[in-house]
């Protein structure tokens, strides 16, 4: 049997941050000014005035305090609210091969590997910005990568899925090293304008190195002892957004084409999906939550986490045990599992384990159970 080891893994932070207390600033500057637009309409009963946002409330409810974006100034023009990207030509690299090559050479120099000998790419992210060309061969071929590569969508379990897409080609003897890159432009697709979400997404990049043992140098090493991928179909987190919006004749600006959630429907019914499938995942693998010495869960709320950890491991998690990346880049969907195993594995020792998991819209969800050798 193959032994599947991850040997690096990199993370491209973008320059801009938006705090809550400006965030909720911009959002408040809206909702006066709509309200002082319709301001006869509110006074005749026809229509409910907004309200305002709270940096408190965000804080409280999420666990977030500031997010990292591509481009904060769109986002806090009240008169926008909406990151600017200008289009770029066919000739210039696209915005996520730029953000995957940032941390796919920061994982690569981990893994002391070169870009020639990678034979698999994967981009797995929530959104991708064009239809085709795969954002992975553009990738590969600005790294100049060998072998193959292609995009996949899991939404915020992308990363998960695609560990164990590479974890499985390379234990298959089809490839020897791949690299799984998560380039998530979380702000173009959120509606900055909806009270109820407009705080919850950042972006970011994530990438990770797998070798097949036999060929790995790293000296920090993650063996994967095992992986596991479970799908339920839910409307609760949903993105209406596709080719089709053109022939449906549906308005392609309609909030629908937006992310759109019931918050308190996904925290209910996806906390315990998550937790069970860790717990039997630990128990195929003969293991139980006290074999785990941290969990680098996706980073959606704070209580989540909490909760999740909790039920896994039988107590309320230090913070060394489950930690906490969303207080300062917010949900960056299947990037947020990945930043937390990144910054967070220090003082892991030779036969340490822990669980990469990531949950998030389908519903879907996915476990990485890893070995330090
Ligand atoms: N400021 C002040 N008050 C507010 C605000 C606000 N901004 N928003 C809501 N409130 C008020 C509400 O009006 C309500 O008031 P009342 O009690 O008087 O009716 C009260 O606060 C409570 O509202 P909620 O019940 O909505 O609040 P919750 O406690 O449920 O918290 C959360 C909201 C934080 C959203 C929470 O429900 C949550 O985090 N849920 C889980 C979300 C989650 O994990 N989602 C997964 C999404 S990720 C994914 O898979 C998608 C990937 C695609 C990425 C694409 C990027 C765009």
């Amino acid at each position: 049997m193959t032994d599947v080891v991850i040997t690096g893994t990199g993370l491209y932070t973008p320059e801009h941050a938006i705090d809550n207390a400006a965030l909720v600033a911009a959002f408040n500057a809206w909702v006066d000014s709509e309200n002082e637009q319709h301001a006869e309409a509110i006074a005749r009963g026809e229509r409910e005035p907004l309200v305002h946002s709270s940096s408190e409330f965000i804080e409280k409810a999420s666990g977030i305090r500031s997010r990292y974006v591509l481009d904060a100034a769109g986002i806090l023009d009240p008169q926008r609210m909406r990151p600017k990207l200008p289009q770029r030509s066919n000739d210039e690299p696209s915005i996520q091969c730029e953000m995957a090559t940032s941390a796919a050479r920061q994982a690569l120099a981990a893994a002391k590997v070169e870009a020639g000998d990678i034979e698999l790419i994967i981009v797995a992210c929530s959104n991708l910005e064009r239809a085709y060309p795969a954002v992975a061969v553009e990738v590969q071929r600005a790294l100049g990568a060998g072998g193959y590569g292609f995009d996949m969508n899991v939404a915020c379990s992308s990363a998960t899925f695609a560990l164990e897409t590479a974890a499985n080609a390379i234990a298959s003897g089809s490839v020897k090293r791949a690299l799984v890159v998560n380039p998530e432009i979380c702000s173009a697709h959120l509606n900055f304008r909806d009270r109820d979400s407009h705080f919850i997404f950042g972006d970011a990049c994530t990438a990770v190195v797998l070798e097949n043992s036999a060929v790995a140098v790293a000296e920090e090493r993650f063996e994967i002892l095992g992986t596991r991928l479970i799908t339920k179909f839910s409307n609760a987190i949903r993105n209406n957004a596709g080719f089709l919006n053109r022939v449906t004749d549906s308005d392609p600006q309609a909030l629908d084409k937006l992310f759109v959630q019931e918050g308190r429907r996904v925290f209910k019914e996806v906390c315990p999906m998550v937790a069970k499938l860790i717990t039997d995942h630990l128990a195929a693998l003969e293991l139980n939550g006290s074999d785990l010495k941290r969990m680098w869960l996706h980073q959606a709320n704070k209580h989540m986490n909490d909760l999740i950890a909790r039920k896994v491991l039988g107590y309320d998690p230090s913070e060394t045990q489950a930690p906490i990346i969303l207080d300062r880049y917010a949900n960056t969907s299947s990037a947020g599992s990945i930043i937390a195993f990144h910054l967070y594995r220090e003082a892991f020792e030779a036969g340490d384990i822990g669980v990469i998991c990531s949950f998030g819209a389908g519903y879907s969800a996915g476990s990485v159970v890893v070995r330090r050798h």
